[in-house]
C-alpha cells in the first residue's frame, strides 16, 4: 500500500506533468534502478495477427487462456509475463451484427474479471468484480457485438490484482469491425495497425518491476509489447489504431517534426469528420486513430513518433517508422466519416467530484471510496443525462478521467467552452485535469443490472476511485 508522503509525492509530480507546456522536460528526477538497456529501434514492430475463432456458428467462439508466459522483449533476456494465450498483445478482430463468445479460462494464480473496454455488453460479461474467475476456473462471456464499429480492448477488472494484471501484459485489443465503415476508403489490410502503447520499467535480467506508484518510473517505453520498436512501412497511408494501456501515462504524440497526420476516430469509433493534426493526447485507456500518409517522404526516411510529455532522463522516442518501398495506394480519408449521433434532450444531471482523501488516503468520487455494497445511482435505460465532472485535485495537480461502463457519451464542453472537432466523436473516457471540470452526455440503453464508473488511472481506481450504478427500465 501507498503510504502518505509517497502518495502527495506522486500527486506533485503528476500535476507538474498536467501543468506543462508540451515539450518540457518536467519534475524531480525519478528513482532509478538497474534497467535492461535497449537503443531505440532495434527491434521491429510486432504486428498483432488476429486470433482465429475455436468454433464458428451464428457466433464466433475464441478460447482465451489468462497465464503467465516468458516472452522476448529485450533482445537476450526473457520476461515473465501475464497473458492471454501465452503472447503479449493479440488480436480479436470481430464484426458489428456478429456475436462473439470468449471462453476465458483462468490459469493464472490471481482472480481475473475480464472486461470489454468500450463494449455495449450485457452485465453477466461486464466483468464487474463479483464475477471474478478465480484460479482454475473458466467463463463465458457474451458480446453482442450490436454497437457501432470502434477499437476497444479486454483487460481485467477484478477489484485487487486488475492493475497488476494489465501492468504484467494481459490486454488485447478487440477490433470491431463495421461493414458501413468497410465502404469507405480508408487504408485497410496491412494498411490498418494496432499500436498499443505503454510505459513500464524493467530490470536489468528483463523482469517486469511492478510499482503501483511507480508512474514516474516507468521510463521504457512498449509497443505491442517492444520496446521502442521501428516499423518498415511503404509510402503510402496507413491506419494507425493507437491504443494506451499504461497505468497512469498519457503520451501526447508527435510526429517527426511534427508533420501533420489525419486523426479521424477515437474511444467510441470514427469521428464525425476528419481533422487536420500535428498533436495526439492519448490518456490512460483511450484509443485515438489517425491515418499517416507516407507517400510525403522519400524511400529511405526515417520518421519518429515522440511523447512531448516525460520524466527527466526519458528518452522521448516512441518509435520510429521507416519507410523502405512505394506501394500502390487506393485509400483516402473521405471528408464525413459518421454523423455525430443525436443523444436526445437531457432530464437528468448528475455530478462527479473527482478528488484525494488526503485524511484517509484514497482516492473518492463525491467524497466515497468504492464499496461493492452500496449503489451509487439508478439511471433509468433511454433516458439522457447529463454528468458534469469536477477534478477537485487542483493543490495536489493530480488529473483524473472518467470511464462509465455500457455506454459511450459525447464531451459537452470543458470548463464552459465547447471542445474541438478532434473531441467530437463518442468516447468512453474522458481525462479531466487538475481544477478543470467537463461535461458529457450520455444515455444508457438496453441492458439493465451492476456496471462500474471509475477513473482509469490504476493507482487511483485500486484505491477506491470507484463506484457502480444500476441500470433499470
Ligand atoms: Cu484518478
Amino acid at each position: 500500500m501507498l503510504n502518505r508522503r509517497s502518495l502527495l509525492k506522486a500527486g506533485t509530480a503528476a500535476g507538474v506533468l498536467a501543468a506543462v507546456p508540451a515539450g518540457l522536460v518536467l519534475g524531480t528526477s525519478p528513482k532509478r534502478a538497474a534497467a535492461a538497456a535497449t537503443a531505440s529501434f532495434t527491434v521491429p514492430l510486432r504486428v498483432p495477427q488476429p486470433l482465429k475463432p475455436t468454433r464458428m456458428a451464428a457466433y464466433d467462439v475464441y478460447r482465451l487462456t489468462t497465464r503467465e508466459a516468458d516472452v522476448a522483449i529485450v533482445p537476450g533476456t526473457t520476461t515473465r509475463v501475464r497473458s492471454f494465450n501465452g503472447t503479449l498483445s493479440p488480436l480479436i478482430v470481430a464484426r458489428r451484427g456478429r456475436p462473439v463468445v470468449i471462453e476465458q479460462a483462468n490459469a493464472l494464480d490471481v482472480p481475473f474479471s475480464m472486461h470489454l473496454h468500450g463494449g455495449h455488453v450485457p452485465a453477466h460479461s461486464d466483468g464487474h468484480p463479483n464475477n471474478e474467475v478465480t484460479p482454475g476456473r473458466s467463463r463465458l462471456f457474451h458480446y453482442p457485438n450490436t454497437q457501432l464499429g470502434s477499437t476497444m480492448w479486454l483487460h481485467d477488472h477484478s477489484h485487487h490484482s486488475h492493475a497488476e494484471n494489465i501492468y504484467r501484459g494481459a490486454a488485447t485489443t478487440y477490433l470491431l469491425s463495421d461493414p458501413a465503415e468497410d465502404r469507405l476508403p480508408l487504408p485497410k489490410g496491412q494498411y490498418d495497425v494496432v499500436l498499443q502503447l505503454r510505459d513500464a520499467k524493467l530490470a536489468e535480467d528483463g523482469a517486469l518491476v511492478y510499482d503501483l506508484n511507480g508512474f514516474n518510473d516507468r521510463p521504457t517505453f512498449l509497443v505491442n509489447g517492444s520496446p521502442r520498436p521501428y516499423f518498415e512501412v511503404a509510402a503510402r497511408k496507413y491506419r494507425l489504431r493507437l491504443v494506451n494501456t499504461s497505468q497512469e501515462r498519457a503520451f501526447v504524440l508527435r510526429l517527426g517534426e511534427g508533420d501533420e497526420f489525419t486523426h479521424i476516430a477515437t474511444d467510441g469509433g470514427l469521428l464525425p469528420a476528419p481533422v487536420a493534426s500535428r498533436v495526439l493526447q492519448l490518456w490512460p485507456a483511450e484509443r485515438q486513430e489517425i491515418v499517416v500518409d507516407f507517400s510525403r517522404y522519400p524511400v529511405g526516411s526515417k520518421i519518429g513518433l515522440q511523447t512531448m510529455q516525460t520524466y527527466p532522463g526519458e528518452t522521448p522516442e516512441v518509435m520510429r517508422f521507416d519507410v523502405v518501398r512505394t506501394a500502390e495506394d487506393p485509400s483516402s480519408v473521405p471528408a464525413v466519416l459518421r454523423p455525430a449521433e443525436d443523444l436526445g434532450t437531457p432530464t437528468v444531471e448528475r455530478q462527479f467530484a473527482m478528488a484525494f482523501d488526503q485524511a484517509n488516503n484514497q482516492h473518492t468520487i463525491n467524497g466515497k471510496a468504492f464499496d461493492v455494497n452500496r449503489v451509487d445511482f439508478r439511471p433509468k435505460l433511454g433516458t439522457t443525462e447529463i454528468w458534469t465532472i469536477e477534478n477537485k485535485d487542483a493543490a495536489f495537480g493530480i488529473p483524473h478521467s472518467l470511464h462509465p461502463h455500457l455506454d459511450h457519451f459525447q464531451i459537452v464542453d470543458r470548463n464552459g467552452k465547447p471542445v474541438g472537432p478532434s473531441e467530437a466523436g463518442m468516447k468512453d473516457t474522458i481525462t479531466v485535469r487538475a481544477g478543470e471540470n467537463a461535461r458529457i452526455k450520455i444515455k444508457f440503453t438496453e441492458y439493465s443490472g451492476m456496471y462500474m464508473f471509475h477513473c482509469h488511472l490504476m493507482g487511483h481506481l485500486t484505491m477506491g476511485m470507484m463506484g457502480q450504478m444500476e441500470m433499470v427500465r
